[in-house]
């Protein structure tokens, strides 16, 4: 299992995927973008878009999540 997150840590939205990170007790990587958008080349690279939070994880069919709510329901899913 690697699950990754990029996120931010004054972003409100990547804190409910951290909590819910929490929840559940799972191990992830965190990777913190900059703040500028235009600096957040290697979440751009990977997603094609700057937002955050991103989720990764080998087990799912997507091949990452852009969405707080949408990892948030993910993550229940799959791990809850
Ligand atoms: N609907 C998104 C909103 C996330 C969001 O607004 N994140 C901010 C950082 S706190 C961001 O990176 N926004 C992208 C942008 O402004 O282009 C979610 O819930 O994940």
């Amino acid at each position: 299992m690697a699950i990754e997150l990029y996120d931010r840590e004054q972003c409100p939205y990547s804190q409910k995927v951290r909590d819910k990170l929490a929840e559940l007790d799972l191990a992830y990587d965190e990777t913190v973008v900059p703040d500028a958008h235009g600096d957040r080349t290697m979440v751009e690279d990977r997603t094609g878009q700057t937002g955050v939070p991103v989720l990764f994880d080998d087990n799912m069919d997507e091949e990452f999540i852009a969405d707080s709510s949408e990892i948030i329901a993910y993550l229940d899913q799959q791990y809850a």
